[in-house]
């Protein structure tokens, strides 16, 4: 239980102080991400009171029917990013290419853009039309080149360079869930005062859990390890807490956060349909790999930390198995073993 009053901003500038170096950018940059997250808030929990709902009747880069909201959320993100000048490019799921932005963006031509961010704008948007959670995901990571707009060698870094991450999960209450590499701290929106409000402190998902998450849907297209380690989750043997509970939303959002606060193995696997995975290296499983292991969690593929493999592009999709770390080592194995 937290035991003092504070906001997001407030939070992150306490911990840029533990920085020497800081120079209170990224601390602007999170608070401009927060910001851009309360306006999609709003529109989120308006969408069914409005004529939002329903397709543009375009399709992004994924090939998926973009749903309105969809559009709002990137566009607000993207341009919230333009505005605040600390960043010189902006990676979007929604887009087909990286947005390089150059300094002339500034408004304040001592701010340099030294920091480059991708974002799911709204991840498991299909559940918009049914009031299931859904959710934005980013992450930060400093440029590698040294000035001007963004190149594609900033925006293709391994996810253990990032040195943000988080999500906006748009529930029963719209939270916040950051790390700045010290701890998980999660924030409840207060609409009345728009503000985020600090409510858990160094968050950590416990080690072994019940409850795995899975769209069993395609357990025909699954290795034989997967689907020798889904069934053995489903045996009964109370020494070892089986069998497991099965959550599953479609929404990778929630299915993490309630991972995160209650232990749990969520996992995309390959299947024939998705050879490589369904999600995306970049915009959900870096970042949320990110929050996992801050959190005393594991995140791979079924072989490699999600957070050691080289991006070689975009939009690229990886096998994803993320949560309490004794439950994601059991999946490895069973997995290995074939
Ligand atoms: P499936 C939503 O489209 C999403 O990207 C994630 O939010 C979610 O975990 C996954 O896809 C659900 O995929 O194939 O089970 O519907």
């Amino acid at each position: 239980m937290v035991s003092k009053f504070n906001t997001f901003y407030r939070h992150i500038i306490e911990q840029e102080r533990e920085f020497p170096e800081a120079t209170g950018q990224l601390s602007d940059l999170l608070a401009d991400i927060a910001l851009a997250c309360k306006v999609i808030s709003l529109e989120v929990n308006r969408a069914g009171l409005i004529d939002i709902l329903g397709f543009t009747g375009d399709e992004n880069v994924q090939g998926e029917q973009v749903k309105k909201l969809d559009v709002f959320a990137n566009d607000i993100l993207t341009n919230v990013m333009k505005q605040g000048g600390h960043i010189c490019a902006v990676c979007s799921e929604e887009e087909v290419s990286f947005i390089p932005i150059d300094e002339k963006f500034s408004k304040n031509k001592f701010v340099s853009n030294k920091y480059i961010c991708h974002f799911d704008p709204l991840d498991g948007s299909s559940n918009i039309d049914v009031n299931v959670s859904i959710g934005t995901i980013f992450s930060v990571y400093k440029r590698i080149t040294k000035s001007g707009p963004g190149a594609l060698e900033d925006c293709l870094q391994k996810g253990y360079e990032q040195v943000a991450a988080g999500y906006v999960i748009y529930g029963s209450s719209t939270v916040l869930a950051y790390s700045a590499g010290k701890g998980v701290h999660l924030f409840t929106l207060d609409p009345s005062v728009g503000e985020f409000l600090l409510s858990s402190e160094n968050v950590s998902i416990p080690k072994k859990s019940r409850i795995y998450s899975v769209n069993e849907g395609n357990y025909s297209g699954w290795s034989e390890g997967m689907k020798k380690y889904i069934s053995h989750l489903k045996m009964s043997d109370p020494e070892t807490d089986r069998p497991y509970s099965s959550r599953y939303i479609g929404s990778l959002v929630a299915d993490f956060h309630r991972n995160l606060i209650y232990g749990g193995i969520f996992i995309y696997p390959a299947d024939v349909k998705n050879l490589k995975g369904k999600l995306r290296l970049m915009y959900e499983a870096n970042p949320l790999s990110f929050i996992v292991e801050q959190a005393g969690g594991r995140s791979t593929d079924g072989d490699k930390r999600i957070l050691d493999i080289q991006p070689e592009s975009l939009h690229q999709r990886t096998p994803l198995l993320i949560g309490s770390e004794e439950d994601v080592l059991l999946a490895e194995k069973f997995l290995k073993e074939g």
